[in-house]
């Protein structure tokens, strides 16, 4: 690896709009920890920066939605988000936020440069204005049709269904998503940034020297710069955010997107007294860990923004991840599909290593993976419990019992043992190699092959065969499965901190140093090993059951919730009264209900209407089962024309509340009401 003198790490700034979810965890922070801690570990001077970022609609939005203000939501989520990172083991040497004063001003200023620069290119344009509350339409605050992929609901900068990055005017059947009103167009001024200018820079700088970037990110690259690159906003019509420190512009806030990367200046400023050193000086090696939503303002957008400002590195390299998808869905915090780090916390205490080992075991590194909870149960009962926890409760349990917790001697080894040993400094040298080469998932198979290694020499040995008959011979074998296993305790350490750390405590080793590792005499004959701990527990069925079902029920509620938010339908058109009077509907009871063969949908009743007991087809079988039917009092339109469906004759309809979400509910009197009594 070239030699740097020092590395700024950087990892995405999570929106403090709700609390980080392993989508994040896995395409950014999990994978950003494992490299900062490997560098520290490498005695590497390393700033790891993160914050919240706190400005941008997605936060007024739920500010709206909550009826608070957006300083609300951002002081409640960048503190469940700060604390579960924290309890998680994600080592950021300072995790900041954009809200705070300092931001302001240091995002300030470097707007302030680039205008003073003649950077920009300032535009009056038509933009979308929902004249119901009086605001401009930027980015979230519009939702269409996606002019892409077709799908309903893409927003002004994104669609989620297919990825594509939007700008307003591209959505069909804009509407506005405050007031649902169709929007009308308005002028208004703003300030771009002309990426167009930069097109060759950025060609030279990426396409030409940086060809050993991850295929995703330097494919996206090319494709943006393929596509040709134009002038983008950096300010917006908000009253949330950093206002734009110019002249005439009331009302104007600086693009979150401006801001945002801004923020990793903000917390480099909070934490190091030296921030400029690891900012503009080229013996630094900054690296952004990013999920791929984010390439293009990373590789593109920021780089331009710190190349336009002057005095600044370029990152080295941005690792940026495909996405986690959730038992077959993709996550969704709107959706409120996502398993959530604060909850994963509460729910399996002291097993943050468990997700930390699934997470990077199954990290999307090269293209989109499923998480589910059968596979971190079975990840966890057959790789963390049966091979790494299984060798090193035995190694420990065995020393203290055979020799009184004292490192026997090595002795005489034969092929078997000096194979095993052997793995040690491979195992050292692999996961160097891969961690160096963001290869995450490959660096932690080469720590688990250690593991295995070792498990199955103690396996294969059976020093509790030999004891009564050959103790030097166990001595050799206990004392090469203390080296394989202090060795764990080091070469661990970036994955699964909190484990590691426990095995140098049963081990008594001091320190995790990188280059204490890849020894096979760490331990030395004759030092004194402390007592066994519990490393990993068994998952049962009952617990990962449990999980699926609260994900399922959170969906459902969420669902509901928007359900009862939707806006209802317009009014239909006036009628004449003589209009409604030719409806004929009565209070009938449901006596008898059947599924209409070969249809999903339909379902066959026989009803009392008080008139007479005549069958009515109806399209509520997806609803209710006959069993809920039968006994129900429902309005009837009795003289509505009949109609054959599937071969049996309707004689009338019933009524039922229908809300936005297609879901059906009996609209029901408080009483029973005599059938035949009309509704008039
Ligand atoms: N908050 C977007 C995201 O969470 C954004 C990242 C900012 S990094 C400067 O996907
Ligand atoms: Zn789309």
């Amino acid at each position: 690896m070239t030699e740097y003198k020092r590395y700024l790490i950087t990892a995405a700034l999570p929106y403090a709009n709700g609390p980080v979810h392993i989508g994040h965890l896995a395409g950014v922070y999990v994978p950003a920890d494992i490299y900062v801690r490997y560098l520290r570990m490498n005695k590497k001077d390393v700033l790891f920066v993160c914050g919240s970022d706190e400005h941008g609609v997605p936060i007024t939005i739920k500010a709206r939605k909550e009826q608070c203000s957006p300083q609300d939501i951002v002081d409640r989520y960048n503190g469940i988000i700060k604390k579960s990172f924290e309890d998680f083991g994600i080592s950021f040497s300072n995790y900041s936020r954009t809200s705070n004063d300092l931001h302001s001003k240091i995002s300030s200023d470097f707007f302030k440069t680039l205008y003073e620069k003649g950077e920009f290119v300032e535009q009056t344009s038509e933009q979308y204005y929902d004249e119901e509350s009086q605001t401009f339409l930027a980015d979230r605050y519009i939702v269409g049709t996606c002019p892409k992929c077709g799908a309903e609901g893409a927003y002004g900068d994104q669609c989620e269904k297919c990825g594509s990055s939007l700008s307003p005017d591209e959505l069909i059947n804009p509407v506005s998503k405050l007031s649902g009103a169709k929007p009308i167009k308005k002028p208004t001024k703003h300030w771009y940034l002309p990426l167009d200018k930069y097109e060759n820079f950025l060609r030279s700088w990426i396409l030409d020297g940086h060809k050993e970037w991850k295929s995703n990110v330097y494919g996206q690259c090319k494709s943006w710069l393929d596509g040709g690159l134009h002038p983008r906003a950096v300010s917006r019509d908000l009253d949330w955010g950093v206002p734009v420190p110019v002249e005439g512009a009331e009302g104007k806030v600086l693009y979150v997107w401006f801001d945002a990367p801004i923020g990793y200046i903000t917390s480099t400023q909070e934490c190091s007294a030296d921030w400029e050193k690891y900012w503009k000086s080229e013996d630094t090696k900054l690296v952004h860990f990013i999920g791929k939503d984010n390439i293009v303002f990373h590789c593109i957008v920021f780089p331009v923004m710190l190349k336009a400002h002057g005095g600044y590195i370029l990152p080295e390299n941005v690792p940026a991840n495909e996405f986690l998808n959730l038992e077959g869905d993709k996550i969704s915090t709107s959706k409120n599909w996502a398993v959530w780090l604060n909850e994963y916390l509460e729910d399996f205490k002291d097993q943050q290593d468990t997700l930390r080992y699934v997470l990077t075991a199954n990290a999307p590194e090269t293209k989109d993976n499923d998480f589910t909870w059968k596979d971190f149960q079975a990840r966890n009962n057959n790789e963390l419990v049966a091979i790494l926890g299984n060798f090193v409760n035995r190694v420990v349990v065995l020393t203290n019992k055979y020799f009184a917790g004292k490192v026997p001697a090595k002795g005489n080894l034969t092929d078997i043992d000096s194979q095993a040993l052997a793995a040690i400094a491979e195992a050292k040298e692999n996961i160097s190699k891969n961690i160096e080469n963001y290869r995450f998932r490959d660096a932690l198979k080469d720590a688990m092959q250690l593991a295995r290694v070792g498990n199955k020499y103690l396996t294969e040995t059976e020093p509790w065969k030999l004891i009564k008959t050959d103790e030097s011979r166990v001595a050799t074998i206990l004392n090469v499965c203390l080296q394989i296993t202090a060795n764990c305790g080091i070469l661990f350490e970036p994955f699964l901190p909190f484990t590691a750390a426990k095995i140098r405590t049963m081990l008594q080793i001091e320190n995790a140093l990188w280059e204490n590792a890849g020894d096979d005499n760490i331990m030395q004959e004759g030092k004194t090993i402390g007592e066994v701990a519990l490393l990993f527990r068994k998952i049962e069925d009952a617990e990962v059951d449990a999980q699926v079902e609260k994900l399922k029920a959170a969906k459902a509620a969420r669902e509901a919730e928007e359900a009862m938010n939707a806006p209802v339908a317009a009014q239909k058109a006036t009628i004449e009264y003589d209009d409604f009077a030719k409806l004929d509907i009565r209070l009938g009871t449901i006596l008898e209900a059947e599924r209409v063969p070969k249809t999903d949908k339909l379902m066959k009743l026989l009803i009392d209407t008080g008139i007479d007991k005549r069958t009515i087809v109806s399209g509520i079988a997806e609803h209710f089962t006959p069993e809920q039917c039968v006994g129900r009092q429902v309005s009837v339109l009795v003289n509505l024309q009949p109609r054959k469906m599937k071969g049996i004759e309707s004689q009338g309809m019933i009524l039922m509340a229908e809300d936005a979400n297609g879901s059906l509910q009996f609209v029901s009197t408080e009483q029973k009401v005599k059938n035949g009594s009309s509704i008039s």
